[in-house]
Parts: C-alpha cells; sequence; structure tokens
C-alpha cells in the first residue's frame, strides 16, 4: 500500500547502533576473563583475524563512549562476555569483569545513551562447552546463575535487556561456525540444544521481570521473511514451511510458550524433536518477552524441494543462510534484488514486510537490534572514508522503517550494525560495517585508531532530524 504522507518516528524512538563484546571487546584474557568457544575457534579463513585484540574496545571504552555521544546515539546495543564476568561459566564471579561493565554502562549513561544489553551473544564459555554445552541442561542453570548477577549488578542502571543473540543462526548454521557449543558437542541433536537455550531464556525473561521492577527483555532472533519463488502453490508452501522452521519457531515458544505446529511436524518428520522434560512446558509458557528484537539483513526467497534432492542454488553458497534442504526447501536468488560485495542480497522492502509479519503474528512492540552493510571501506591519507553506499543502504532501510510505522507497527527504535568497526562473524575485519573506523587490518594491527566516516556525519544528521533529513 502507498500513503500520501508517512507517519513521522515517535519522538521517543531510539537511535541507536550495534556492537558484540567478543567481535569488538578484544582483551580476550585479561584480567581474569576465561575463554569462550569464540576463543577457541580455529576455523577461520586464511588471512582473517581472530578475536583476541578485535578493536581493542576494551582498552578505548571511554573514548569509543565519547564519539557514540558525539554521534548522537540514544542507544547503544552490545553484548557482556559471559566468560569477562564468570571465566568458567558456572563458578565464582570476576570483579574486574564487573568493574568494565559499569564503567561502560556508566559512561553510557552520562553521555545519555540507553544500553541495550544482550546477555549472550555467540560466546559460550568454553568451559561449559567442555562440560557438554548446551546438551546438557546444567547450562540452562549456569544461565539463568549468570543473568541473576547481571541483573542484581546493573539492574538498576539498564532498562532494556536482550536474552540470546540469534539462537535460530546458531541452531541453523552455528555448529558449522563453531558458534554454538564448539566442535567437540556436534553429535548432540541440535533441536535439543535449542530446547535448553528456549528454556534458558524463558527462566531469564521471567527472572528479569520477579526481580527488577519496570525492566524490559525480549529475545534477539535473525527474522528474515521468507519470499515463494513463485506463485506455484509447491513454492507457497515451501515458503511457509520455512517460515515457521526458520523464524517462528523461535518466536512462537518466546511468546506463546509453545512451539509452531509446521515446526514441530519438521522435527517430527526429521526425528529431531527434543525431549521435553515435565514442567518444561510451564517454564516457556510462564514467560513473558515485553518487547521482540531482531536482526535483520535480507529476506531469503525459496521454492518447493527438488525431485532429485538436490538443495542448493550455487550462487547463495558463500552467504550466511540457507541452501536448501532436501524434501523442504531449496533457496534461490532472488532476480530481483542487488547484492552487495559479499554476496549478500540487499532488500529493504523486505524490512517492511517482516516488520509486518513479525507484528501480525505477536502485537508486541519491536526494536531492531541488526542490520547494516557489510562492505570494503578505505581510510584516505586525510583520515576521511568516503562510505556512499552504506548512507544508501541505511537510508534505504530507514525510510521503509517509517513505512512500517505507517503500516501500524509499533517500533521501538533502530540499533543498525555496528556502531564502530569491528571482527566479523566468519569475514575478518576487511568486511567493515561500522560509522567509526578502526585503523587496523587482518594481520596488521597498525595504530588502531579511531575515524568518522562520512556515514557518522550522516547518521548524525538522521538523530537530530528524529528521521532522514528532508
Ligand atoms: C549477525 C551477528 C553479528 C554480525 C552480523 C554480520 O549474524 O549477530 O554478530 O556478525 O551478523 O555478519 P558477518 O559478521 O558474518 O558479516
Amino acid at each position: 500500500m502507498k500513503y500520501d504522507t508517512l507517519h513521522p518516528f515517535p519522538p521517543e524512538f531510539l537511535w541507536g547502533a550495534s556492537t558484540s563484546g567478543y567481535q569488538v571487546e578484544g582483551a580476550w584474557d585479561a584480567d581474569g576473563k576465561g575463554p569462550s568457544i569464540v576463543d577457541a575457534r580455529t576455523d577461520f579463513p586464511a588471512g582473517t583475524a581472530d578475536y583476541t585484540v578485535a578493536s581493542d574496545h576494551y582498552h578505548h571504552a571511554e573514548e569509543d563512549v565519547a564519539l557514540f555521544g558525539e554521534l548522537g546515539l540514544t542507544a547503544y546495543r552490545f553484548s557482556i562476555q559471559w566468560s569477562r564476568v564468570i571465566p568458567d561459566g558456572d563458578g565464582v564471579v570476576n570483579p574486574a569483569g564487573i568493574a568494565f561493565y559499569h564503567r561502560l554502562i556508566d559512561a553510557l549513561v552520562d553521555q545519555g545513551i540507553e544500553p541495550v544489553v544482550t546477555l549472550y551473544h555467540f560466546d559460550l564459555p568454553l568451559a561449559l562447552a567442555e562440560k557438554g554445552g548446551w546438551g546438557s541442561r546444567a547450562t540452562i542453570d549456569a544461565f539463568v546463575r549468570y543473568a541473576q548477577v547481571l541483573y542484581r549488578e546493573f539492574g538498576d542502571k539498564v532498562r532494556y535487556w536482550l536474552t540470546i543473540n540469534e539462537q535460530n543462526m546458531m541452531v541453523l548454521y552455528g555448529q558449522s561456525l563453531d558458534i554454538l557449543d564448539g566442535p567437540a558437542n556436534r553429535g548432540v541433536n541440535v533441536y535439543q540444544k535449542n530446547h535448553h537455550m528456549l528454556l534458558a531464556q524463558a527462566r531469564a525473561m521471567t527472572l528479569l521481570h520477579d526481580t527488577v521492577p519496570g525492566a524490559l527483555i525480549g529475545p534477539a532472533p535473525n527474522i528474515a521473511y521468507v519470499y515463494p519463488a513463485s506463485p506455484r502453490p509447491e513454492d507457497v508452501i515451501a515458503a511457509d514451511d520455512f517460515n515457521a522452521i526458520r523464524n517462528w519457531l523461535y518466536l512462537d515458544v518466546a511468546v506463546h510458550g509453545r512451539y509452531h505446529p509446521v515446526a514441530w511436524a519438521y522435527l517430527e518428520a526429521k526425528g529431531l524433536t527434543p525431549v521435553v522434560e515435565a514442567g518444561d512446558d510451564e517454564i516457556m509458557a510462564a514467560a513473558h518477552p515485553d518487547f521482540l528484537a531482531f536482526n535483520y539483513y535480507a529476506t531469503h526467497t525459496v521454492a518447493a524441494p527438488a525431485p532429485d534432492g538436490s538443495v542448493s542454488d550455487p550462487s547463495d553458497m558463500d552467504q550466511q543462510i540457507a541452501v536448501g534442504e532436501a524434501g523442504v526447501f531449496a533457496a534461490v536468488s532472488n532476480p530481483y534484488l542487488p547484492k552487495n560485495a559479499f554476496g549478500w542480497e540487499i532488500d529493504p522492502v523486505g524490512f517492511r514486510m517482516t516488520f509486518r509479519a513479525i507484528y501480525d503474528r505477536y502485537h508486541l512492540p519491536l526494536l531492531v537490534t541488526e542490520n547494516g552493510l557489510g562492505a570494503f571501506d578505505t581510510l584516505e591519507p586525510d583520515g576521511t572514508v568516503h562510505d556512499q553506499y552504506r548512507i544508501e543502504y541505511l537510508a534505504e532501510h530507514i525510510e521503509q522503517i517509517q513505512w512500517a510505522i505507517s503500516d501500524g507497527v509499533q517500533v521501538l527504535g533502530y540499533c543498525p550494525w555496528s556502531a564502530i568497526d569491528l571482527v566479523s562473524t566468519h569475514q575478518g575485519v576487511a568486511k567493515r560495517y561500522g560509522f567509526i573506523y578502526v585503523d587496523r587490518t587482518d594481520d596488521d594491527l597498525r595504530s588502531l585508531s579511531r575515524h568518522r566516516k562520512d556515514s557518522f556525519a550522516w547518521y548524525q544528521k538522521v538523530i537530530a532530524s528524529n528521521g532522514l533529513p528532508g
């Protein structure tokens, strides 16, 4: 639908930006921090950086937050590293880790920036992974205890909490990227691990509501609407199936405390149903998110599964997306969408569609916790970075948020990925997302100095005018 005029962004709209702990902090073993599974990763493509130094935000936090203040952010979404706070995941608390996050949060609050805290972003403490990771119900208890430590420490300073970043991506792709719970646990049914994470999330939501009055919490999956490749009914069913398996499975449990019927039918058909113990359903049904956060990069397009069982469109192989599953769906490229330098499709209108689909199902306020363009940026000799392509990408997506608001969707805020350059999940430092350039490469730490990109000045104007400048 087209409107003659679009609704304005609400005055309290959160204009934010995002990072995650292990991708930005570095200092991977400083001041008592324990190793996490991402510190133990060895599967980096040749020539790409690991996370040991990252953007060295641990040692630049005050400088970085001052830049976020200058940018005008009203929210900053970041994650706390579980193994910085509790080095082995379920033992003693590390006071130096707690002190770092107090310093960070205090600096944000001083700048008038709302902290939006993710409890867990891919970085399970290695010691827990070695004891069975998410395959073990003991990890649920460890997660809840960790959440309790954070609520007690930071509950009076932090209003917005996120449970688990991209649980659905961890389940669908995490084993191959070693960001679920490490290679040693690959043999365990991934949907059993998923069930345990859903329980951990439910208990963490209920605990916050019981212990920190006024605090708000929600899940943060990666939600991307799935289009059928054509109006052929078999393609439409395949798209609906993949929507259920990829998106609604996670949000239905988070919001309604029950598995989506089609997703459950898929698990049954594949022999992947988790063991659900007595009391699990009650734990899930008792938990209620206050809002839904989601990360959005691009939609998917799928066709009915090929009769010969082949599943992939080769052009999609490099993307961190589905390539299809025999008997379920086949991923295809969408001929209407351009691609970025890394082969990811770009679909601003699909962003609007994704807002509508989520809001229509759950009627909860929505917070965008990631969206952005990975690109090769160039630091010019005079310290400038001309990233007009990023400005265009972000502008197109912000415009679609306004369309979604005009459609009646309640949107709390927008936190594009990323506030500052950091190390990508699997494509190193060269793939940059930030408003702030960090002077390092994949194999040379250089000065680690910070530089405002052109997108920095542009986003500053967007925030100051509470929407796209006219
Ligand atoms: C999301 C993750 C982020 C971030 C982002 C970009 O899946 O939550 O941690 O990495 O994607 O992906 P990539 O780094 O692979 O380009």
